[in-house]
C-alpha cells in the first residue's frame, strides 16, 4: 500500500506533530531502588565467597593449566557451575552429621511424605525438585542488597525419615526431627511434602518452648478440620496444631483461602475457634500492606514468636502447576512474594514450605515458586535484622539420643 502523502509530507515537519515536553525535570535518580541498590553492594563483604574459592580448590583440586580463572577447580565444589554438582538447597553445606546444624543460623530439611495428601500425589518429590531448582540461584539479592553467604550461615541436613504408609510415624519422625533443629538454636525450614506436616513441624517447634506460637498461614484451602477420609491428612493440620497449649487459633491467621475447595468442616472449626481468615477478595481490597498490618497484629498478639506456612497452591494455579490440589484465583507471584517477605521481617520461629508436587511441575515451575519464598523469606529476615530473634525462646530444648560409631563408612580409610 502507498503512504498516504499528506501523513507523509507532515512527518517531514517535527513542528506539526505532537511532541512531549521537554524533558527537563533531572529526576531523581538516587531515589530508585535501582540506583540505591547498585551502590548498596559496594558494601556487601565477600569474604565468604573468596572462602568458597578456596575450599573448591582444595576439596575439588586445582584446575586445569589452560583455564586462566585459577579460582576455578577441576572437580565442581560450591556454587558453580549451576548445572552441576550434588544438590542440597542453595547449594549450602550438607550436615551430614546432625549434631552440627546449630553451628548455623538456619538449616533446610526436606520432609519428603505425600500420605496425607486427597488427591493428587508426588510431594514427597517435593524436597527433592526444591534443592535441584535451587541450584539455579546465588545467594545474592540486587533489590535487597542482601548476600545471604556472607551475612547468614547456611545448611541442608538432609531429609526425614519418613514412613511412606504410616502418618502417625511419620509424624512422630518429623516432630523429633524439627525439635533437634529447633533445639539448637537453628531456624528450622522444611520443604514438604504435603501439608499435614504442619502439625507435626510445628509440634517439633512447640515442645522446645515455653511461650506461645502465632501462624500466618497462605493457603487457597482453610486446613482446619479435625479429620480427612478418617485420618490426620492434608487438609487438617491447624486443627490438631491449635490443639497444643502455647498454640492458639486466636493467633492463626490464614491468607488467601477461598475458591470451591474450601470444606465446610474447616469453616466451622474456624468459626468454632475463632482463627482470623482473610480471603483472596480481602486481600485484593487491601492490598499488600494493609493485609500485612492486620495479619502480624492478630498473629503477634500476646504471642512470642510466629511461625509461617507457606502452601504453594496459595499462588494462581496458572503459575503453579506442580501441586496436589489446584485452586484457579489466587496470589500473583508478586503478591505472594511481597506478603511473605514482609511477614518474615517481623520475624519467624521456623517455616515449612508445603505441596510442591514435581510430578506434576513443569519446567519446574512450581519448586522454583516455592526456592523463592524460601530466600526471600531468608532475605527479608536478613535485611531487618529478625533472624536468630527467635532463639531466646528455645528454653526447653530436647536432647535426641544418637548411635554409636566411628570412623568412615564405605570405605578403606582407617
Ligand atoms: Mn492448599
Amino acid at each position: 500500500m502507498f503512504c498516504n502523502p499528506h501523513d507523509l509530507s507532515r512527518s517531514h515537519h517535527p513542528a506539526d506533530r505532537s511532541l512531549p515536553k521537554a524533558r527537563g525535570h533531572h529526576p531523581d535518580l538516587t531515589r530508585l531502588q535501582g540506583w540505591q541498590a547498585m551502590r548498596g553492594e559496594a558494601k556487601l563483604p565477600n569474604r565468604r565467597a573468596e572462602e568458597e574459592r578456596a575450599w573448591a580448590l582444595r576439596m575439588g583440586l586445582t584446575g586445569a593449566d589452560s583455564i586462566e580463572d585459577k579460582s576455578i577447580p577441576t572437580f565442581a565444589r560450591g556454587e558453580l557451575p549451576h548445572y552441576a554438582g550434588i544438590n542440597t538447597f542453595l547449594k549450602a553445606p550438607y550436615t551430614e552429621d546432625v549434631l552440627e546444624v546449630g553451628n548455623y543460623d538456619a538449616t533446610v530439611l526436606g520432609i519428603p511424605f505425600d500420605g496425607g495428601t486427597t488427591y493428587r500425589a508426588g510431594t514427597r518429590f517435593g524436597p527433592q525438585g526444591v534443592r535441584k531448582i535451587s541450584a539455579l540461584y546465588t545467594p545474592y539479592n540486587y533489590e535487597l542488597a542482601v548476600d545471604l553467604r556472607e551475612q547468614m550461615t547456611l545448611c541442608d541436613a538432609g531429609d526425614v525419615f519418613t514412613i511412606p504408609a504410616n502418618i502417625e510415624k511419620s509424624f512422630d519422625q518429623i516432630s523429633r526431627a524439627v525439635s533437634h533443629v529447633a533445639s539448637s538454636g537453628s531456624l528450622p525450614i522444611m520443604i514438604g511434602g504435603d501439608h499435614s506436616i504442619g502439625f507435626p513441624c510445628l509440634r517439633g517447634i512447640a515442645q522446645c518452648t515455653s511461650k506461645k506460637i502465632g501462624i500466618i498461614h497462605f493457603d487457597r484451602h482453610a486446613d482446619i478440620q479435625e479429620k480427612d477420609l478418617d485420618e490426620r491428612m492434608h487438609t487438617t493440620p491447624w486443627f490438631h496444631a491449635t490443639n497444643m497449649p502455647n498454640v492458639s487459633a486466636k493467633n492463626l491467621v490464614q491468607i488467601g483461602i477461598g475458591g470451591w475447595q474450601v470444606p465446610r468442616e474447616a469453616v466451622q472449626v474456624a468459626r468454632e475457634r475463632e482463627t482470623n481468615i482473610i480471603t483472596m477478595s480481602d486481600f485484593e481490597r487491601m492490598g499488600v500492606d494493609k493485609t500485612v498490618e492486620m495479619a502480624l497484629e492478630l498473629a503477634w498478639d500476646g504471642v512470642d514468636m510466629v511461625y509461617l506456612s507457606f502452601d504453594i497452591d496459595s499462588i494462581d494455579c496458572g503459575f503453579v502447576p506442580g501441586t496436589g490440589w489446584p485452586e484457579p484465583g489466587g496470589f500473583l507471584p508478586r503478591e505472594a512474594l511481597a506478603l511473605v517477605s514482609k511477614v518474615a521481617a517481623a520475624g519467624i520461629c521456623g517455616m515449612e514450605l508445603v505441596e510442591v508436587s514435581p510430578p506434576y511441575d513443569t519446567s519446574d515451575i512450581t519448586a522454583l515458586m516455592g526456592t523463592r519464598v524460601i530466600v526471600d523469606v531468608l532475605g527479608s529476615m536478613v535485611s531487618a535484622g529478625t533472624l536468630g530473634a527467635h532463639k531466646r525462646h528455645m528454653d526447653k530444648p530436647v536432647q535426641i539420643p544418637h548411635g554409636e560409631f566411628s570412623g568412615k563408612r564405605w570405605s578403606n580409610a582407617s
